[in-house]
């Protein structure tokens, strides 16, 4: 039964049908199913299947469109479900999560914000294709603990780095620590650039962001 459900999801994603993608994750919820179970062995099989028919020449910019609406439908549905089975106990740290200028891609970064809500952090999320001084303003403002930074391409990927410099310029680092994460992103990159913290996804991303405090 799960298991049709899972393929269902995935399926919507591929069809780009945000509408069943939708009622899925209602669905999921109405079970009593766990929303990140739902989105990874769910919806991320699909796109990450449009994804690979992208890379192949097998699919366009339409269908990798429809299936990031579809993906965005379904977790829109299942994060206020996230963020209630969080526990809220004390904020364990302050976190400033963009995706970096010139990118769009806000689906993971999303969900990585959500995660680290639920888990007690205070996220300021300033959305996609953020500029680094926007990035390093807002860090100021509050008083960030840890600055988040999102990419899903090769060439934006570049500028985390930047992120790390311009903390380092107005002498941030290393009080501010810095977690990168994206498809893309490898340890030898994160070892390259100095950042503190990496993780391949949402549930590691919170694990990381706890050590990052020593919470
Ligand atoms: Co784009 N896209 N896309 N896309 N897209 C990729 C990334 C791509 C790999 C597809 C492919 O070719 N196979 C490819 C990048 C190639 C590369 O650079 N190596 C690609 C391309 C080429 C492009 C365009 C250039 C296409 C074009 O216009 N010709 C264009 C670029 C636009 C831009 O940003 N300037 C583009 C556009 C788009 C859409 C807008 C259509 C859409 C995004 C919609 C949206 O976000 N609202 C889209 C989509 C949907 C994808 C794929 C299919 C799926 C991305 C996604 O949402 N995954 C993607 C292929 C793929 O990844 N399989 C692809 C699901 C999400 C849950 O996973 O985002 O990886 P992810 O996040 C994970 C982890 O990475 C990690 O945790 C998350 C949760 O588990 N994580 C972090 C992410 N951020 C983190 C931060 C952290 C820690 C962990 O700490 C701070």
């Amino acid at each position: 039964m799960t298991t049709e459900l899972y393929q269902a999801m995935a399926q919507s994603i591929i069809d780009g049908d945000a509408d069943a993608a939708r009622s899925l994750a209602q669905q999921a919820i109405d079970m009593g199913l766990d929303p990140l179970d739902a989105i990874n062995h769910g919806y991320v099989i699909g796109v990450n299947h449009v994804g690979d028919e992208f890379s192949c020449g097998n699919a366009f910019l339409p269908e990798l469109v429809m299936a990031g609406e579809a993906m965005k439908a379904a977790v829109n549905t299942l994060e206020p479900e996230m963020a209630k089975r969080g526990t809220q106990r004390q904020v364990h740290g302050k976190v400033v999560l963009a995706t970096i200028q010139g990118d769009i891609h806000e689906i993971g970064k999303t969900l990585v914000g959500t995660m680290l809500s639920a888990s007690g952090f205070k996220v300021y999320d300033l959305g996609v294709d953020v500029p680094v001084a926007r990035i390093l303003e807002k860090v100021r403002e509050v008083d960030a603990d840890i600055v988040g930074v999102s990419a899903l391409l090769t060439t934006t990927m570049l500028r985390q780095k930047d992120v790390i410099e311009a903390l380092d310029d107005v002498g941030l680092r290393p009080k501010v620590k810095v977690m990168v994460g994206g498809a893309p992103v490898t340890r030898d990159w994160v070892r390259e650039i100095g950042a503190d913290g990496y993780s391949e996804d949402a549930i590691g991303a919170v694990q990381v962001a706890m050590k990052l405090v020593g919470a």
